[in-house]
């Protein structure tokens, strides 16, 4: 087992393809800058920094969540894409198709937040349509019809992906190495990414064909308002749909981490038993935890709720487990040159497992009890986003550019400044919004109480770091992209550059 070709790893993109992979990157940095920026707004509003109109708020509130949660599974599905390439046939044109969807789903989402929705990213049934004045049901239907748009694009995309494994590895069961459970020798040349990207296809898939479900529902209650739908089950639909979206953008990131986290150490990172056993466990557990958004619905009926607490403890463990334990004795004793890549990839663990941890805490019927709908939630949230998703999301980027042909260093002085400093003003924001939640700061609020301003005006400084380095590593990429001499195969990329 060579250590350094345990994956194939000529990752060298033909024209059309280069063209259609550097659309998504530029298209994610573009829409995080931007929404980072509203995000900004609503945190300096809270501080009272900023006057926001309150209506306004929520429509920026709308936005950042719908905005920020496509991102992120835009972005993680561009990673996907490029390392499962590698390994089965995917069509350009799902990947080309997908993007087209996005993009005009933005476009509606953008025009029904411009015509005054403000029902939030996970509405709640009747909502969208009633927005008693405040927003017009064609708002909501130009909203509805955006997230339509982006879920039929996802779909495509998947079900390319799916033919892809299944012609190659007969099914999808064997794809993600159910027949090694039990017994046999597992193939450690088996790609992780073909676990992971199938774990995906399938959890995402049937997540997003629930948020369509939802959508088609509420989208009929607005065109003939007799027909009723049922609020509680349409809520659990939607949040079936919203826990594993977001989630998918963390399982489909962390194929990142297997496939570069062994090139900058130079250590082989085989596959094994155990974490097949975490992929197959957290795909089944993460399409049942959603019970834990609905655990103050009383009417909810109770084994439901044990149900989403338990597997809510269990959900996530197996495949963060196998992938801490699987990276840190990666990187242990390796002659790992920390240039930024594998510094992103050690971050993402730290806010994957922080954020999850959180998570954990809060999905527990008695702490939920004190922590529901406070701060703590998007505390949690926001540590395994921006310190997790996008870390994972900024190590593929920094890779990619210095994969170039005669790049410079991914690893100058002002990169690791900007690392610093997006650290320190990340850890800075989240603990605004944790203390936030142990101090009982309700989420989702335009206006604080004076005690709670002060929790509001630290996150603000801390946002406003993250927010000039995200500045920076965008600009930064951007030039690493479209400056200098076009890629080169990314053949043990960096290893054999002795500065980076
Ligand atoms: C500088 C960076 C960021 C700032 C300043 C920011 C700010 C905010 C604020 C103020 C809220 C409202 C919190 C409340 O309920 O009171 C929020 C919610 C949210 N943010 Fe961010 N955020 C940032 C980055 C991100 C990132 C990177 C993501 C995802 C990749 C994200 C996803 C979300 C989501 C999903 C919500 C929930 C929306 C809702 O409650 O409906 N944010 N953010
Ligand atoms: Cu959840």
């Amino acid at each position: 087992m060579a250590s350094l070709t345990l994956y194939p790893q000529d990752e060298r993109l033909a024209g059309r393809e280069r063209t259609v992979f550097n659309l998504y990157l530029v298209t994610a940095l573009v829409l995080v800058v931007v929404l980072m920026l509203v995000g900004l707004t609503m945190r300096l509003s809270q501080a009272t920094w900023v006057a926001l109109p309150k209506n306004t708020f929520f429509q920026f509130l709308s936005l950042h969540g719908a905005g920020m949660v496509g991102t992120a599974v835009m972005v993680t599905t561009a990673g996907m894409w490029f390392f499962l390439r590698k390994y089965v046939r995917l069509h350009t044109w799902a990947f080309v198709t997908n993007y087209v969807l996005f993009m005009l789903g933005v476009v509606c989402i953008l025009v029904g937040i411009y015509q005054g929705y403000a029902a939030l990213w996970t509405y709640l049934y009747p909502l969208p349509v009633s927005g008693m004045g405040i927003w017009s049901p064609a708002s909501a239907a130009w909203f509805m019809i955006g997230y339509l748009l982006i879920g039929v694009g996802q779909l495509i995309f998947y079900f390319d992906a799916a033919a892809g494994v299944i012609a190659k590895h007969g099914n999808l069961g064997r794809a993600m190495g159910w027949p090694w459970l039990f017994g046999g020798t597992v193939d450690p040349e088996h790609p992780k990414t073909v676990v992971a990207g199938t774990s995906m296809i399938i959890a995402n898939s049937l997540g997003i064909l629930a948020g369509a479900v939802s959508l088609v529902m509420s989208l009929v209650n607005l065109l003939y308002p007799d027909i009723k739908i049922d609020p509680l089950f349409t809520k659990s639909l939607i949040y079936w749909f919203g826990h594993m979206y977001i989630n998918a953008s963390i399982y489909m990131g962390v194929i990142v981490i297997y496939e570069l986290l062994s090139r900058y150490s130079g250590k082989p990172y085989p596959l094994s038993r155990v974490f097949l056993w975490g992929w197959a466990a957290t795909t089944i557990l993460v399409l049942i935890v959603f019970p834990h958004h609905l655990l103050m619905d009383f009417a909810m009926p109770h084994w439901i709720l044990v149900v989403g607490q338990v597997a809510s403890w269990s959900s996530g463990f197996p495949v963060l487990l196998v992938t801490a334990w699987g990276a840190l004795t990666n990187v242990y004793r390796s002659n790992m040159r920390w240039s930024m890549p594998p510094r992103w990839m050690l971050l993402a663990l730290f806010g994957w497992i922080t954020g999850g941890f959180a998570a954990v805490l809060d999905s527990t019927i008695r702490v939920n009890l004190v922590m529901h709908n406070t701060q703590w939630v998007p505390g949690h949230f926001h540590t395994y986003l921006l310190l997790g998703v996008l870390a994972m999301v900024l190590a593929l980027m920094y890779h990619w550019i210095g994969a170039r042909r005669n790049a410079p260093p991914a690893n100058s002085l002002l990169d690791r400044i900007g690392f610093f400093v997006y650290l320190i003003g990340g850890l800075i924001f989240v603990y605004g919004f944790l203390d936030g939640g142990r101090r009982g700061v309700a989420r989702r609020m335009a206006e604080h109480w004076p005690e709670w301003v002060v929790t509001d005006q630290i996150a603000s400084v801390g946002a406003v770091l993250v927010v000039l380095a995200m500045t920076y590593f965008a600009l930064r990429i951007l030039a690493g992209m479209f400056g200098g001499s076009p890629p080169e195969s990314s053949r043990v990329p960096n290893l054999a550059d002795p500065a980076g």
